[in-house]
């Protein structure tokens, strides 16, 4: 195996020892901010809780469910062994029937979070596929934007997409970030597939530098 691919193994192990931490209501219930976080983020149904469990490797991880936005929960799992190691599972957001005061309360809970925390070290924004970069997915690239926080974009459900159209909607996505003046990666993935995972485990791997801490944990 050689070095890269050692390493990117390694991120993986240690992202596949995800464990459930708590569910806050509110970003001021989070765990005290220390250490490294990640956070995932998209519209209900763009595949945040599949990606999550394909990532993970663990099927019940984060609930998928058909019916969603239901709960509005910040969801906080630990990565390895450490609670200083955190994947953040963000709400839902442009789920239809949920009550426009109660939409600008996350909005406004959601850019303060993004702005705020000092462990997020990035964003993975998953958007589907099919219908890439909503009005609200561009929203918080802006946040993030502001914030200097990096983004990484998942094409979610790419396995819908035949293969030549599927790069088709990464280039062009890509460049309509570029417009946006946005210095994101973005990757296609599919969690059915399980397609993209090495990628992004990278991605993670980096920005919570678990190089640096874990890796002769995880030999
Ligand atoms: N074909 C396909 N469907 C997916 C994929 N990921 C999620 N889905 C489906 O999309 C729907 C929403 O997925 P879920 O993970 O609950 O989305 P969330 O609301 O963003 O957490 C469910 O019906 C999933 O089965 C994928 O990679 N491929
Ligand atoms: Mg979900």
């Amino acid at each position: 195996m050689s070095q890269a691919t050692n390493k990117i193994s390694n991120y993986q192990k240690i992202i596949q020892q995800a464990k459930f931490q708590l569910s806050a209501p509110t970003f001021k219930l989070c765990p005290f901010d220390t250490g490294k976080e990640v956070a995932f983020a998209g519209r209900s149904n763009a595949g945040k809780s599949s990606a999550i469990n394909a990532l993970t490797n663990q099927k019940q991880l984060a609930r998928s469910s058909k019916t969603p936005g239901r709960t509005q929960m910040i969801n906080f799992f630990t990565l390895g062994n450490n609670e200083e190691t955190r994947l953040v599972d963000l709400p839902g957001y442009g789920y239809a029937s949920v009550p426009e005061d109660m939409k600008r309360k996350w909005q406004i809970e959601l850019e303060e979070y993004l702005v705020e925390r000092k462990s997020l070290a990035g964003l993975v924004l998953l958007t589907d596929i099919r219908r890439p970069l909503q009005y609200f997915d561009e929203q918080m690239l802006h946040w993030a934007k502001d914030a200097e926080l990096p983004v990484h974009v998942l094409l979610t459900k790419a396995d819908k997409l035949k293969y030549g159209a599927s790069k088709n909607t990464l280039l062009k996505t890509k460049m309509q970030l570029e417009k946006l003046d946005l210095p994101v990666s973005i990757q296609l993935f599919s969690a059915l597939r399980k397609q993209g995972i090495e990628e992004l485990a990278e991605v993670m791997g980096n920005w919570l530098e678990l190089g640096e801490h874990w890796l002769e944990l995880t030999e």
